[in-house]
């Protein structure tokens, strides 16, 4: 609540020091009011190197990721805010703000953009609430394994897709590794489609995410993430969906041990800025932006296949009833109307995307 009320006031300043600003011609941006350094926070600021000697005038930048500042979206964010730094000199920075200091992602996401955060790492998820073409992206066994999504999302596909989120005034800067995401739940094990029927199951603020979650029989109840481990242990939901680093991190484990591998969506993680504040930098600047994007990508899936690793280990040997499915096949065809529901205009596109080898 207290995290709320705090990033809610740091926008509302924020805002207003947005608007008190227009008019004024400079590139220059003020560093934004800064939030009460939590413990977290602290660590950080003590690990981080020394920063450059910035020349001239700093750009003070900010990124908000909800993840916590261990997790390898963060460690891609963190990556990304060095390599920044470190090509200009230390003239641009970028503070990175985990574990929802900022607020929760669809929160975060508007804050983009209209400019009152400059930056944010999301889920695609409830990023095409904005920009509905993204669906795509997170359609139901799109992807054949990771491989494959690697192949769609660094290649021309993907960089179009960064593209067409301009008109929703974003601009897509890269692609982080997000794994494939399952069922969990605190009531049974699941082991075939029947077994969702009735469950309450939390889903991402996403309209795809609620229609999937109802072709499966079970009922979904959109929730900011921050509130499902106290959803699920109150009983006001069953179940949730998650990769495995998410299913650790979140601690929803400890409250919803079964957990079964139906691999529904490859949902890849996203960094984005905004472009009214990329608008105001100049073309050089955007530059090293993108390109420093781009070059954290590497890190950020090197720390996700460790982490992965990790976490399965951790839910195992916490006693998670792992539920391994012979086949997932009924799964895919209780899900495939959603293709036509959401992604009904683009049938070139998916075919493209399948064929890409
Ligand atoms: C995670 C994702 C987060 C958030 C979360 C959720 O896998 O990394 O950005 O979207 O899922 O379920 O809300």
């Amino acid at each position: 609540m207290l995290k709320r009320v705090l990033a809610l006031s740091i926008a509302v300043v924020f805002m207003f020091a947005v608007f008190a600003a227009c008019g004024q011609t400079a590139q220059k941006q003020e560093p934004a009011p800064q939030p009460k350094a939590d413990e977290n926070k602290t660590e950080d600021k003590k690990a981080e190197a020394p920063a450059p000697k910035p020349s001239g005038e700093q750009i003070v930048l900010r990124l908000g990721e909800t993840h916590p500042a261990d997790y390898p979206t963060t460690l891609g964010d963190k990556e990304f805010a060095r390599l920044v730094e470190e090509r200009t000199n230390g003239r641009i920075k970028i503070e990175v703000y985990h574990g929802a200091q900022l607020g929760e992602e669809k929160a975060v996401i508007e804050q983009v953009q209209f400019g009152a955060i400059d930056f944010t790492r999301v889920s695609l998820s409830p990023l095409a609430e904005f920009s509905k073409k993204m669906n795509v992206l997170q359609l139901p066994y799109l992807y054949r394994n990771a491989d494959h999504m690697w192949k769609v999302l660094n290649g021309p596909i993907g960089d179009e897709f960064l593209k067409s989120i301009e008109d929703a005034n974003f601009v897509g800067l890269t692609w982080y590794d997000g794994g494939a995401r399952n069922f969990y739940n605190s009531k049974r094990p699941i082991k075939s489609v029947a077994d969702m029927k009735g469950l309450k199951i939390r889903v991402q603020e996403s309209k795809l995410m609620m229609e999937l979650v109802k072709a499966l029989g079970a009922s979904p109840t959109p929730m900011p993430y921050g509130e499902v481990y106290s959803g699920l242990q109150t009983g006001v939901i069953d179940g949730a969906e998650n990769n495995w680093p998410s299913y650790d991190t979140s601690s929803h484990y400890e409250v919803a041990k079964y957990y079964t591998l139906d691999e529904h969506t490859r949902v890849p993680e996203i960094l984005i800025a905004s472009k009214m504040s990329m608008d105001k930098l100049s073309k050089e600047d955007q530059e090293i932006i993108k390109q420093a994007a781009r070059d954290s990508q590497k890190l950020q899936r090197e720390e996700w296949a460790k982490k992965e690793k990790e976490s399965e280990k951790k839910v195992r040997d916490a006693g998670c009833e792992i539920i391994e499915l012979e086949s997932n096949e009924e799964f895919q065809k209780a899900v495939a109307p959603l293709y036509d529901e959401f992604a009904g205009d683009y049938k070139d596109l998916i075919q493209k995307i399948k064929d890409t080898k």
